[in-house]
């Protein structure tokens, strides 16, 4: 029975994965990522997985950017101008609206409750899975046996992409690319979607945003991290004219005895230069400098629940915040979405 079935699956992801490949090519990127995407809720196929990756990422160069915002950065009115700190809302006020006026007058906002208990297991056991198939692999284990939950996403070189990608650097700093895991981003995305985040994210930036192969990543952060964890805000790495926004969420309670993050409380308007006296790396923000920048509003350690959410830009001066002693490891999301219209292409866009 369980032959038949799995037969049964195997030729039905067989024709799903022909009918795409007509649909591509006829140009049809965004028609073949859909009905992929269908198909693969019914038949959880490592091949269809594998070839969203792929499509995702090509879409981009077959897809024409417009924006509905002329001018950036918004200026949103400050709805939260009354609350101290980092502003909070519940699931039921995530909007665009609320999210824009918390990221550009207050560098970010907290959204309590942002994914379900069903959809935070999902992303934890993905990120499970995704490690243990990441350390076969460096064992030595082929792809054939590390699908679909660890198969290194590759693109083609093109113009600007070429950077290498440091697998082992990220992994040292609690990191898993997502593009790496088809079936991890396979659940990623439909957690944003299902979430109201992509759809929030679509009128915050004006277009359909792309998220970036080297910015987003299934964190689980070890409880005595011994890695890079300097301060830094993500603008000194991308460059300029962008729009960008980072959907952070916790997949486990963090802050007292799990690393979370520690973050300046306020919008910040310049980068603040880096390497300075002190600062632990060049590309991160000394202690004083980040003193300097916090002025009157010094960095806070966030507190979350499994499930709660932080949103935040290139602009936020933040880092990784662990301390002697904790006692657990730290499961998150990073998803950096950012606007088609302005890519910076070394990031590697791959189409939500
Ligand atoms: O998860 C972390 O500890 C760091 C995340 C981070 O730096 C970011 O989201 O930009």
């Amino acid at each position: 029975m369980s032959f038949l079935t799995d037969k049964w699956r195997s030729q039905a992801a067989s024709r799903a994965l022909r009918k795409a490949h007509s649909l591509v090519k006829q140009n049809r990127y965004p028609e073949a990522i859909r009905f992929l995407t269908e198909a693969n809720r019914r038949l959880h196929s490592s091949a269809i997985e594998i070839l969203l990756v792929n499509l995702r990422h090509d879409s981009f160069f077959h897809h024409v950017p417009t924006s509905s915002l002329a001018s950036w950065p918004p200026h949103p009115d400050d709805l939260y101008a009354d609350q101290p700190g980092i502003p909070e809302i519940d699931r039921q006020d995530f909007n665009a609206t609320n999210v824009a006026s918390g990221v550009f007058n207050h560098g970010s906002i907290i959204v309590r409750n942002m994914l379900t208990k069903d959809q935070v297991s999902l992303m934890r056991n993905s990120i499970i899975k995704t490690y243990a198939q990441h350390d076969k692999a460096m064992a030595g284990a082929p792809e054939t046996e590390t699908a679909p939950w660890f198969v290194p996403f590759n693109p083609a070189p093109r113009e600007g992409t070429e950077a290498i990608t440091d697998r082992g650097w990220y992994r040292q700093g609690g990191a898993e690319l997502a593009a790496d895991s088809p079936r991890g981003l396979f659940n990623l995305i439909n957690c944003l979607q299902d979430a109201g985040i992509t759809d929030m994210v679509t009128e915050y930036l004006g277009e359909r945003p792309a998220l970036s192969v080297r910015k987003t990543s299934l964190r689980q952060i070890p409880k005595d991290l011994n890695a890079e964890n300097g301060w830094h805000q993500d603008g000194a790495f991308l460059g300029q004219g962008i729009r960008t926004v980072n959907v952070w969420i916790a997949l486990t309670d963090c802050g007292v005895d799990a690393p979370s993050m520690d973050m300046v409380p306020r919008r910040m308007t310049n980068i603040v230069p880096t390497g300075t006296e002190g600062a632990m790396f060049d590309w991160s923000v000394s202690q004083l400098a980040v003193r300097d920048a916090a002025g009157e509003t010094p960095p806070v350690r966030l507190q979350f629940r499994e499930g709660d959410a932080i949103i935040f830009d290139e602009m936020n001066l933040h880092r990784t915040g662990v301390s002697p002693g904790m006692t657990k490891d730290r499961f998150a999301i990073e998803a950096w979405f950012f606007a088609p219209s302005c890519y910076p292409i070394e990031q590697l866009p791959i189409m939500v």
